[in-house]
């Protein structure tokens, strides 16, 4: 195995520090507006599709929207929060994909529309461990979890990006619910004050946000009366790590590049070298 990948745009140590301090940082900006363009096509055109019940969702990453799972500006710092060095590789990814997903809000969606209702919430309360959670350790992260939500329309604060409560993918106290396992903080006497401190961002289209899924975040409803919001969320994960039953048909991922291919490979290490991904070695 390569101990480096020369492919990798390197995480920079003031997006170490950022991420690490709030759990969370925003990437403006890296997608050209060709790309945008070509991207929201084929985001709006799968969505029209899906309302129509003509496409399974699980189809809908044939074209360029596939190659923003291991665009270079994520695929480093992901490499970086999800893995060691030294399994590092030019051929493979060193962190696996989970999920992958497509959102489109009108002006005027209601986050009543989810099914937990815009709760922030987080996948494991990081207060205990567990197989989830952030770490950092020996001068290094790990991030858990960890989402990438690409933005391909305009964001405003305050009208309807994902936001965060910062900081609290590190919290040893109780969200102030009745039960500590709860992965949200319904029923907590706080809510409030939690919300009031949560924080979102504004980008211009193309810019991805990077967070790990132990920090409490909530969906919020879209009042942006100028744009909707259309937005890629893609999960990832340790190569030794799963939480979402992947949502993506061999087929799909069949057709990709061996590389970006990797990404959905079986989650197990030792009993032979685990690669590359084939029909007999996917995550399930
Ligand atoms: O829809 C949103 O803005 C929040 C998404 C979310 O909860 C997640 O990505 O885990
Ligand atoms: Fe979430």
């Amino acid at each position: 195995m390569n101990s480096s990948d020369t492919t990798l745009v390197p995480m920079t140590e003031e997006q170490k520090f950022f991420f690490d301090l709030r759990g969370w940082i925003l990437l403006p900006g890296v997608l050209s507006q060709d790309e945008i363009g070509a991207m929201k096509a084929e985001a709006y055109t799968a969505d029209i599709a899906r309302n129509q019940q003509a496409i399974n969702p699980r189809q809908s990453f044939q074209g360029t929207l596939q190659t923003l799972l291991d665009h270079p500006a994520v695929a480093g710092i992901l490499a970086e929060i999800l893995a060691e060095e030294p399994f590092h590789s030019d051929d493979f990814h060193a962190f696996r994909c989970e999920n992958s997903f497509i959102t489109i809000r009108p002006p005027g969606w209601s986050k009543q529309e989810r099914r937990d209702g815009g709760l922030p919430h987080v996948v494991r309360p990081p207060q205990q461990a567990n197989a989830m959670r952030y770490q950092a350790a020996g001068g290094k992260i790990f991030a858990g979890l960890t989402r990438v939500v690409w933005e391909l329309e305009e964001v405003r604060a305050g009208q309807g990006g994902t936001s965060f409560l910062s900081g609290s993918h590190k919290a040893h106290f109780s969200y102030g619910g009745p039960d500590r396992y709860r992965p949200n903080i319904s029923d907590s006497s706080w809510e409030k004050s939690i919300r009031e401190m949560m924080e979102d961002y504004s980008c211009p289209a193309g810019s991805a946000v990077i967070f790990t899924e132990s920090l409490l975040h909530a969906a919020n409803d879209w009042t942006n009366p100028d744009n909707p919001r259309c937005a890629v969320f893609n999960c990832y994960n340790s190569l030794w790590a799963q939480w979402h039953r992947l949502n993506l048909d061999h087929e799909i991922i069949e057709a990709m590049p061996p590389k970006r291919r990797s990404l959905f490979r079986g989650v197990w290490q030792i009993g032979g070298e685990n690669s590359a991904y084939s029909l007999e070695n996917r995550s399930l």
